[in-house]
């Protein structure tokens, strides 16, 4: 449970009901079924090579694959609902079936929908249930880990809303209010699993202040929930990482600082990280929580 001061600490660190639970913080990687995805945009957009990826992110040792057929990045436009269910339904069906734990990336309760008859075991909503009231009936009524996310608006135009006073009280707050809508809908409060929602309406320095209070958004009413960080490849790591001109580091150059905030995220407590590259993070969480085992000795 939470400590006096409203922290959590990795010897705290809580799992959602509905999955099997591990000592250390697990891994979700990546398979962006979409033409566009910032980080990986297009190289999986056929079933079969998502399919693969899904296949091969496990091999590499990804405790859970998500899978998203709607591109979040700043800027981007909204897909189809028809588009999106043909893009997530056979992935989901076949990574399912050959044994992973899959998680479906929606804010659409007809996709979630689709992918839990699928085979899916959680939802990752963004939007935190904002974009489709019909989201959280759903959830409740499926009884699945479910993803709350912070988020003030639609990719198009996100960066807008990107104002705040007290950035790590205001996401907190925001979170307290999803995660309460959530359970008068129905949803079990051990379900839930939150998320600050790195680069969704957040400047780098939004970011940073959100990484560095993970303890304290994690605590709500009182309540500690596990929660789960997606920093892979984001732009502030782009900008942290800007060359001696201010070119930011490309996208592709991003995955040793996105490795080494997965071992500072899972060292703060996270239940799980969400990344592309799988591999190099498997390798931090297991450090995290070797380290973590030698302090509590
Ligand atoms: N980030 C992206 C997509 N889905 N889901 C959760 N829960 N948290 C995130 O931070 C998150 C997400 C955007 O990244 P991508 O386009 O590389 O998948």
């Amino acid at each position: 449970m939470a400590g006096e001061a409203g922290t959590v600490t990795k010897a705290e660190r809580v799992h959602p009901a509905g999955l099997p639970g591990a000592d250390r913080c697990l891994v979700m990687g990546v398979v962006n079924v979409t033409p566009d995805s910032f980080s990986d945009g297009g190289a999986w957009f056929e079933t079969s090579a998502a399919v693969a990826h899904g296949l091969a992110l496990a091999a590499e040792g990804a405790d859970i694959v998500d899978v998203g057929g709607e591109s979040t990045r700043p800027g981007a436009d909204r897909v189809d609902e028809q588009e999106e269910l043909r893009r997530v339904g056979p992935v989901v069906s076949e990574l399912a079936a050959a044994g992973l734990v899959v998680s479906v990336d929606t804010m659409r309760a007809a996709v979630a929908e689709q992918a839990l008859a699928a085979g899916a075991r959680l939802v990752n909503d963004v939007s935190g249930g904002r974009a489709d009231p019909g989201m959280t009936r759903l959830v409740a009524a499926a009884r699945v880990p479910y993803v709350v996310m912070h988020w003030r608006g639609y990719s198009r135009d996100m960066q807008d809303h990107a104002v705040y006073t007290d950035v790590v009280r205001e996401v907190r707050d925001e979170l307290g209010q999803r995660v309460d809508a959530a359970v008068a809908a129905g949803v079990d409060p051990s379900v839930i699993v939150i998320d600050p929602g790195i680069g969704f309406a957040k400047l780098p320095r939004h970011n940073w202040a959100l990484l560095a209070g993970l303890g304290e958004i994690a605590c709500l009413g009182g309540k500690a929930f596990p929660f789960l960080v997606g920093t892979s490849r984001k732009s502030f790591l782009g900008s942290l990482l800007a060359d001696a001109a201010g070119e930011p580091r490309p996208v592709g150059l991003r995955d040793e600082a996105t490795v080494a905030l997965s071992a500072l995220v899972a060292a703060a407590g996270a239940w799980c990280v969400r990344v592309h590259a799988v591999a190099p993070n498997v390798d931090a969480v297991r450090v995290a929580a070797r380290w973590a085992e030698a302090g509590t000795r």
